[in-house]
């Protein structure tokens, strides 16, 4: 007779989560107390597959020690986030979005307007041309993924403040949302849209901002995690409804940094 293997139970995976966050350092824990992480978002944020007790403790501890590193270079929204040297630059620089590089959406640089709606006063929507015409600044700043990697960049355009008191935003509401041309979208705080490191980004290493990179126009913000950056930006809209994001409505941390 063939005796059957019994098969490992399948894990249960928000008691294995609850379990495995008990032996973990306190700065990771509320990190996902906060958003009461689930196994699948778990799974989403780190890029691994969970198949036992034993991984979810691995995938926690991976992450908890990638958050000491972050922890070190970013996050104190009254202060400014590192920058570096030229030299330091990580060339080439990484590409990552929610699908390959091979199926990036172009868009056309001509007809681009960039759409404004909310708690604005100048509603008009602008040009690429209109915002290169703004005051340009440089940023030679880290880039952090959540699913473990980093790289530097030198990101050139507008600061985000300027452009808000320009297009009369209230900057007392609580949060600034993004569509993005590839259905992409995410919304950050108010302070964090303030902060003078925040930039509406029109180019990459001295160069137009190329498609890979969010062609026409992204969100540059030192001080969050890669996926609060909104690449490809086609609308932005100043709100006090908290307007979620593409991963933070899939489980990962809304605020995602200082
Ligand atoms: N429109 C759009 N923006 C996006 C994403 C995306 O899939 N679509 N991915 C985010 C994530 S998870 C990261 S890490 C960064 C990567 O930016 P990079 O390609 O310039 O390295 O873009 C962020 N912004
Ligand atoms: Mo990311």
């Amino acid at each position: 007779m063939i005796k059957k293997i019994p098969r490992k139970p399948a894990v249960d995976g928000d008691a294995a989560v609850k379990e495995a966050l008990r032996r973990i350092d306190q700065p990771t824990r509320r990190l996902f107390l906060q958003r009461s992480l689930t196994l699948g978002g778990l799974s989403l944020l780190t890029g691994c597959g969970i198949v036992d007790d034993e991984s979810v403790e691995r995938v926690l501890m991976k992450v908890s020690r990638f958050n000491d590193k972050v922890q070190a270079w970013i996050f104190d929204p009254d202060q400014l986030a590192p920058t570096y040297p030229e030299s330091m630059i990580t060339r080439p620089f990484r590409f990552n979005a929610y699908y390959g590089e091979d199926e990036i959406r172009p868009v056309n640089g001509d007809t681009y307007r960039l759409e404004v709606s909310g708690l604005v006063a100048d509603k008009h929507a602008w040009s690429l041309a209109e915002l290169r015409a703004m005051p340009q600044t440089e940023q030679i700043t880290r880039l952090i993924c959540v699913e473990g990697w980093s790289a530097i960049g030198k990101w050139g355009g507008v600061t985000f403040s300027t452009f808000l008191k320009r297009i009369g935003a209230d900057t007392t509401a609580k949060y600034v949302g993004f569509k993005c041309s590839d259905d992409y979208y995410t919304s950050i705080d108010m302070p964090t849209a303030l902060h003078p490191q925040t930039q509406l980004t029109l180019s990459f290493d001295g160069e137009t901002l190329p498609p890979r990179y969010g062609f026409p126009m992204k969100l540059r913000m030192p001080t969050k995690l890669g996926y609060k950056n909104p690449k490809h930006i086609a609308a932005l809209f100043v709100t006090n409804d908290n307007p979620g994001g593409y991963w933070e409505d899939q489980g990962y941390n809304w605020f995602g940094g200082s």
